[in-house]
């Protein structure tokens, strides 16, 4: 990044300080996104760039040299390294993400700009629409065009993106921490149309001896699509099943609309209008789209006791037995306005009877096939912030984002333990109340790597508990590309198998033998790495930075900068999935020496792999991945579901030949605890001497461990065992 010229209008800019390594530049007088928490500083300082601020945009570009890479932006399309594409930063209900598209559920305004020698984080807090061409039309130029002269533009500079990383993850606060169970196997379907069909998947996963902590409900619970209702027809002892379920360790999480059904009598909506708690359009009165329930209103999450009483509703369910909850539909989705489907019922009657010209009936199909979240519709309705109206495209972004807010305090305030709670649109400044899923991928194989793909950028914007409709959402899935999809999906803190309406069913026994075996064992051995993922969770929520790493972010050279279909996790792992159809392995890349794991339930096993390139086999049946060296990898073995955890003998994977320390962080998995730094840890160290002896020791404050076994491989691809007990 070269230093350009001084900024043009340096009359409307503000310079101002954050930490020792953030600083930023206010052009006008931006929205409260309340993205950052730290207090700005204002002082001297000049941009390194010039920024033009002119006709209601702001505009800047910077030029890439062939080696700078560009990282981040979350949940989007493209690579690892976003250079080639464009992108925009507006949260849209997309359910056919291929090549073409720029914008997904996402808008996350968090990038980093690595060359040769130097990484400068970048962040634009600005709550509407932001185009990033990435060096698409220009190869060698990145520039980014927001759509508004009211922002901060934030520099984080830093010794590597990992530091840039942090630094970032200081200035937005710490991230949403889910209960432990929140980390086991979930399934989904849209629909499972009543409590029968419900109670059958938990049925068939018992018989079926597959582990599962969850059953997500998607819209056939509730009554006519009504938010906080329940279907008396399909659903009648609702209250019964949660419990029930819950008392074998399998919780139910209903899905809740941001859209709320225009009925009179419906306390939902009752409320929201003697609360003045809907959003409206020009003529004031509350905005009519339609969406699931038909008529909806949106309620104005951007209005503080407008989360505050949509955040109250969420008590309905938790008074039933419910911990969790998935927010959709918050872009907000529109499936059409009152007029856009007035304008499309008179030109279809204006149509009667005439002869139709090509582009008078393209013109005519257009009113109807695009009808969906038109851009125009999010300029007619309003919000209100400080005394200021804007219209929702102008502060877009925040929408979803509040909804969630809105959740996260109702659920806190109403549950007094940890909850499970995923949003589908998403900004960043949500990471603190939640989760999020990538929304509606498809069954195809290059939704599975892109699945890799996005994990470290959700990272970078502070979002840890994510993960994709494994095996799909759309579309037909094929029973490999479901398995293919758990040995990745295993890694992500959350695994949901989640499909659409219609579509092929692909709960993990909904194939045929083998593999149903193998999705069994993929799902075990999820339950089998939980302690490492529970305990990375932990640790990133504490210090943020990422879990999920690209190799280029920790290795040098174009090799790891290229290998975009491997990722590391944490400090100690490498994944290689394999992510196409009718392979046996694929060629890794290894940049130093690791460990091959092959982990299976009654015997994992370690092979010593050299740095470079080498071709692995893997198979269906397998989870195969790596593991660093001079690391430890602490796991245990399967249980039905997170209730049931036996922590007594933990087990340890270590390729250890000089020394190698790990912490395994723990807590009670439910209380806010982990917030006043309540935790147990347990402290592995392997030493390995001179004369190869090796010396262990283990330290632990963790009530239930008793045991450590350890494995333990050593430059000469020598195996030890080793066994600790811990006094009491
Ligand atoms: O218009 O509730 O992304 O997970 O199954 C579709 C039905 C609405 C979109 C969500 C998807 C969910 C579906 N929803």
């Amino acid at each position: 990044m070269q230093a350009v010229a001084q900024v043009k209008m340096e009359a409307k800019m503000k310079a101002f300080k954050m930490t020792d390594a953030v600083r930023g530049f206010t052009f006008g007088d931006p929205v409260p996104t309340e993205t950052v928490i730290l207090e700005k500083q204002y002082r001297e300082d000049t941009l390194p760039f010039s920024v033009e601020v002119a006709e209601g945009k702001g505009r800047f570009s910077l030029p890439l040299t062939k080696e700078d890479r560009v990282y981040g932006l979350g949940p989007n399309l493209g690579g690892i390294n976003k250079r080639g594409r464009c992108y925009e930063s507006y949260c849209t209900d997309d359910p056919l993400h291929h090549e073409d598209k720029t914008t997904l559920y996402g808008a996350h305004n968090f990038f980093v700009l690595e060359d040769a020698d130097v990484a400068t984080g970048f962040f634009i807090d600005f709550p509407g629409r932001i185009r990033y061409d990435v060096g698409f039309t220009a190869m060698e130029t990145i520039t980014v065009e927001i759509s508004g002269e009211d922002f901060d533009l934030y520099l984080i500079e830093g010794g590597s993106i990992k530091e840039i990383v942090r630094s970032f993850h200081e200035i937005i606060g710490k991230s949403y921490m889910p209960p432990k169970w929140g980390l086991g196997y979930f399934q989904s379907r849209w629909g499972y149309k009543t409590e029968e069909e419900v109670q059958e998947v938990y049925e068939t996963f018992k018989s079926q001896d597959i582990p599962l902590d969850g059953i997500y409900l998607d819209l056939d619970y509730m009554e006519d699509f009504k938010d906080f209702s329940l279907s008396k027809e399909r659903f009648p002892n609702f209250k019964k099943l949660t419990q029930e379920l819950k008392e074998e360790g399998v919780r139910l999480i209903p899905i809740i609309d941001a859209g709320v059904k225009v009925e009179e009598g419906y306390n939902i909506y009752e409320e929201g209008i003697q609360g003045d708690h809907f959003v409206k359009d020009a003529e004031g009165k509350p905005y009519v789209a339609a969406v699931w329930p038909g008529k909806v209103h949106f309620p104005d999450f951007l209005k503080k006791d407008t989360r505050t009483w949509f955040g109250d509703q969420y008590k309905m369910l938790t008074d039933l037995g419910i911990d969790g909850v998935w927010n959709d539909m918050n872009e907000p989705a529109i499936f059409y306005d009152e007029t856009a489907l007035q304008e499309g019922v008179d030109a279809a009657m204006a149509a009667k009877g005439e002869n139709l010209g090509v582009n008078a009936f393209f013109s005519l199909r257009d009113k109807f096939m695009n009808i969906g979240n038109k851009e125009e519709y999010y300029r007619r309705f309003f919000h209100t912030i400080e005394g200021k109206t804007y219209t929702n495209e102008a502060v877009h972004n925040l929408y979803g984002y509040n909804m969630t807010v809105s959740a996260s305090e109702g659920l806190k305030k109403h549950l007094q333990k940890r909850h499970v709670l995923i949003s589908r649109a998403s900004a960043i400044g949500m990471h603190r109340y939640s989760g999020l899923w990538t929304g509606d991928n498809s069954s195809w194989w290059s939704h599975l790597s892109l699945n890799l793909r996005m994990m470290p950028a959700l990272n970078m914007s502070g979002f840890y508990y994510v993960g994709a409709d494994t095996g799909g959402f759309g579309g037909q899935v094929s029973g490999e590309l479901l398995t293919r999809w758990l040995q990745l999906s295993v890694f992500t803190p959350l695994l949901r198998n989640h499909s659409a309406l219609g579509t092929r069913v692909q709960e993990p026994y909904a194939f045929h033998e083998p593999l149903v075996s193998y999705n069994r064992a993929q799902i075990k051995r999820r339950y089998m790495l939980l302690p490492y993922l529970y305990s990375e969770m932990l640790k990133v929520h504490e210090k943020g930075g990422l879990m999920f790493s690209p190799l280029a972010f920790e290795f040098f050279g174009q090799e790891a900068q290229e290998a975009e279909d491997q990722m590391l996790l944490g400090e100690e792992l490498m994944m290689a999935p394999v992510v196409e159809a009718n392979k046996k392995g694929r060629y890794v890349y290894l940049p130093e020496s690791m460990a091959l794991v092959d982990f299976d339930m009654e015997e994992v096993t370690l092979t010593k792999e050299s740095a470079g390139v080498t071709y692995m086999t893997y198979d269906l049946k397998d989870l195969k991945f790596f593991l660093r060296r001079n690391r430890l990898l602490p796991f245990t073995l399967p249980v039905g579901n997170v209730s049931k955890e036996d922590l007594t003998t933990l087990r340890v994977l270590g390729y250890v030949d000089t020394e190698a320390s790990y912490t395994l962080y723990d807590d009670d998995g439910e209380s806010y605890g982990y917030e006043e730094g309540k935790r147990f840890e347990t402290h592995l160290q392997v030493r390995r001497l001179e004369d190869g002896e090796l010396t262990i020791d283990v330290q632990s404050t963790h009530p239930k461990i008793q045991t450590v076994i350890f494995t333990l491989m050593d430059d000469s691809g020598d195996i030890r065992i080793k066994e600790v007990q811990i006094g009491l």
